[in-house]
């Protein structure tokens, strides 16, 4: 019986350190300002977004267009040096009344690759 329990023990923490895996794995957005969806009443002259771990600030990018297409803030974005899990950009112009879209697209500390979008508006 004494093998069985440790087959068992053994299976069970396999399953651990699998879940703890999948759990540290991939950098995903865990909050931003403006926030996803959001309304503003006066413009936001900066875009961030905070993430759940460490991103690599060499692959890792934010980008800012209006519902058209025209991107509205600076070059490609970048990781904050002093929090390496915050990718921010600058909007340089002060944008106008409308409907804007944040696409972000970063590469966590274990290599792996996500990417996503989110909408706010200019009232
Ligand atoms: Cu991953």
């Amino acid at each position: 019986m004494a093998k069985v329990r440790i087959v068992q023990f053994a299976i069970g923490l396999f399953v651990l350190l699998l879940a703890t895996q999948v759990a540290k794995a991939h950098a995903f957005p865990d909050h931003s300002l403006p926030k996803v969806g959001s309304e503003l009443a006066s413009a936001p002259t900066s875009v961030r977004i905070w993430f759940d771990g460490d991103i690599e600030p060499v692959f890792s990018t934010l980008i800012v267009k209006t519902a058209t297409g025209t991107q509205v803030s600076t070059g490609r974005g970048r990781v904050s040096a002093s929090n390496s899990t915050l990718l921010e950009t600058d909007l340089p112009k002060k944008l106008v009344p409308g409907k804007y879209y944040v696409y972000w697209s970063v590469i966590a500390r274990d290599g792996h690759h996500t990417e996503g979008r989110f909408p706010f508006r200019v009232k």
